[in-house]
């Protein structure tokens, strides 16, 4: 890899737009390109088929699948944040039955590539819903949701522990189709999220995705009570991104052979790419596609401007880049203004 002009510089003046390899491979599986739609924020993809084909992004994560159908919580379970949205969503879904019968078979035909998102209250439940994947092609990649903030009980939060997590995803790996990787989505409401990755990752997940919601709330200063009538809720988008890319971060710097599909406030190509500097090798675009539903393309059209600009022929060659040593100081440019001031010796 050659790292040519600086960022913001653009490619050659007219000519030919530079190739770039944007493929990615997590846990043995290869995706034509990093960026994913983010669990729950588009139902199975067919809502979004309308506005591009679905077939042009890395893959398609659902929402996640429970073994039956379920209303989730009341509302309002939506509210508006300063650069976020809080969800209290509780895991509405039609269910196995209908994924495997409807929307499996329309992503078949559509040649997404099928990232199935699972949850359940109990590691049994998990174990029954991989099960029911065998024998299905469609699926690339299964996201065990370990993670969902919205639950009425919090012991059911399976990745606040490294034990929990680890039976689920020891259960899952022994029920699921034999090729297919499991990843655990992990939540970053933990105060050491390396040793739940670790523990996933001990019991057989492929890979991991991180990271889920953050839990949150807010208080209507009118009516005087909760805006969510689920009282909590999960914190995403921009607010987000800073908590996201430092789980990254923290588990690539640990375990740098184990693949991450990075979230959290992903809005713009740059945003991807920083995600992927921080040791995620793909992405997943979730809250932007509630008001831009073509978000995910453009994320992925502008994150290949971002790596044409800084002379980058392979998006591999970027994933966990930002963790390099930093550069001898006679490779690194003019001291910043001031920076001699700062040297109260002035050597
Ligand atoms: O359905 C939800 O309320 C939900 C889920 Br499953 C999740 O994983 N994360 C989230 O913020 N909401």
């Amino acid at each position: 890899m050659t790292l040519l002009p600086a960022a913001g510089t653009p490619p050659a003046a007219a000519g030919p737009i530079p190739e770039v390899d944007l493929a990615t491979t997590l846990a043995g599986v290869e995706f034509p390109n990093p960026v994913f739609t983010a669990s729950g924020c588009a139902a199975a993809g067919q809502e979004l088929g309308q506005f591009f084909d679905v077939a042009e992004l890395g893959g398609l994560v659902t929402k996640s699948i429970l073994l039956e159908p379920r209303a989730g919580r009341p509302t309002p379970r939506m509210a508006e944040t300063p650069s976020g949205m809080l969800n209290s969503i509780g895991l509405q879904g039609p269910g196995i039955g209908a994924f495997l019968d409807r929307d499996l078979p329309w992503l078949a035909s559509r040649g997404a590539r099928a990232v199935v998102s699972i949850a359940g209250a109990r590691v049994e439940d998990y174990a029954e819903l991989a099960g029911r994947l065998r024998g299905q092609p469609a699926v690339a990649l299964l996201e065990v949701n370990i993670s969902c903030p919205n639950v009425e009980d919090r012991g059911a939060v399976f990745a606040c522990d490294p034990t929990a997590a680890a039976a689920v995803v020891a259960a899952v790996r022994c029920a699921a189709p034999p090729g297919v990787p499991v990843f655990a989505k992990l939540s970053p409401d933990v105060t050491d999220i390396v040793a739940v990755a670790r523990a996933c990752v001990e019991a057989g997940a492929g890979g991991l995705s991180m990271i889920n919601t953050l839990l949150g709330m807010a208080v209507d200063t009118t009516t005087l009570r909760p805006v969510l009538a689920g009282v909590t809720g999960g914190l995403s988008g921009p607010a987000i991104r800073p908590v996201a890319v430092r789980c990254v971060w923290q588990v690539h710097a640990a375990l740098p052979e184990v693949p991450i599909l990075g979230m959290g406030g992903i809005r713009t190509g740059l945003d991807a790419l920083e995600f992927l500097l921080a040791g995620a090798s793909a992405v997943s675009v979730g809250t932007a596609i509630f008001g831009d539903p073509s978000a995910p393309v453009r994320v992925l059209a502008e994150l290949r401007t971002a790596l044409v600009e800084r002379g980058i022929s392979r998006l591999a060659d970027v994933v966990g880049l930002a963790h390099r040593p930093p550069a001898p100081p006679h490779l690194t440019g003019p001291e910043p203004p001031g920076a001699a001031d700062a040297d109260p010796e002035g050597t």
